[in-house]
């Protein structure tokens, strides 16, 4: 058990699975800038753990996730610090989104804002039932601004993101489901350890081939259908490069499980 000492965050890493939890319960778990520095510090560590299989993202507390981004904090900015503030946003769900083993989001509350943006920049998002969603930023005269106008249409279709951005309305859990943005809706007490199995899952997975599949679904996103292809390609080919593609589909012949080594 490796933990990692931050004021906003805890952060601990048990069996190759990295648990981040937002604490800020008092305000909801909403990020201002330390929360933002703290996670992207946190992530630049995490990253460089080899053997790390997973990672799973929550916030303290039954009510909140992550409420948005702090509020408080926005109303005194300058341009030039807000500025500072969404470059440093998207720097942070970036990594989420780029990060070499498959990211989690066990949504245990209100997920708004900035909230719903750190959830949709994770591969797979879980929530309990008392979750909330949405993107209120017109309410408060701004914009999505960690990268929700771009992520959100692409999650849950234009047609959808439109209703949510245009409106500001909040929709609970089993609508979010509806739309493609949750994967599956569990009472709150449920909820890290349904998340925990599915990590716990990957972990026993061919690591190399997890993080390849992992690349090449986001690689995939961003560019064109050819150029995905090609992606899906090299690096199918390239699994066979490693031990753990030879020792997977030898196990499968000899009727036994696999001994993965991540090699
Ligand atoms: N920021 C700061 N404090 C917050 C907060 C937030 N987002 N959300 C809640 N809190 C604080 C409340 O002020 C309150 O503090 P005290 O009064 O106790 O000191 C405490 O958390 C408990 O909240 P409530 O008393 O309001 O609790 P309720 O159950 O009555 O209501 C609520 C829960 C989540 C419905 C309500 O708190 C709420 O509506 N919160 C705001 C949600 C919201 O609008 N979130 C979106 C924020 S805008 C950008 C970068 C990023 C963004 C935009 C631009 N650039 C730099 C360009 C992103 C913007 C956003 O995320």
């Amino acid at each position: 058990m490796t933990a990692m000492t931050f004021e906003t965050l805890k952060v601990d890493v048990a069996e190759r699975v990295a648990e981040i939890t937002i604490v800020r319960p008092k305000a909801l778990n909403a990020l201002n800038r330390q929360v933002v520095a703290e996670l992207e510090a946190a992530l630049e560590k995490l990253r460089a753990l080899p053997a790390l299989a997973c990672v799973i993202l929550t916030g303290q507390g039954e009510k909140a996730f992550i409420a948005g981004a702090d509020i408080a904090e926005m109303s005194g900015m300058a341009p030039s610090a807000a500025l500072e503030f969404a470059r440093a946003g998207h720097r942070v769900l970036g990594l989420l989104e780029s990060f070499p083993v498959p990211v989690l989001a066990a949504v245990n509350g209100f997920a708004l804002g900035g909230g719903c943006e750190v959830a949709l920049a994770c591969d797979v998002v879980y929530a309990s039932d008392n979750a909330k969603f949405g993107q209120p930023e017109v309410k408060l005269g701004l914009i999505p601004g960690f990268g929700g106008c771009v992520r959100l249409p692409r999650k849950i279709g234009l047609g959808a993101a439109a209703e949510w951005i245009f409106t500001g309305e909040i929709y609970n859990a089993v609508a979010a489901k509806e739309v493609g943005l949750v994967r599956e809706v569990v009472p709150q007490a449920e909820l890290l350890p349904k998340v925990r199995g599915i990590a716990k899952l990957i972990a026993m997975r061919a690591p190399l081939a997890v993080r390849a599949a992992k690349k090449a679904m986001v690689a995939g996103l961003s560019t064109n259908p050819e150029a995905a292809a090609t992606i899906e390609q090299l690096s199918f080919g390239q699994m066979f490069n490693s031990k753990d593609a030879r020792e997977g589909t030898k196990a499968f012949l000899d009727k036994r499980d696999p001994q993965f080594t991540g090699d």
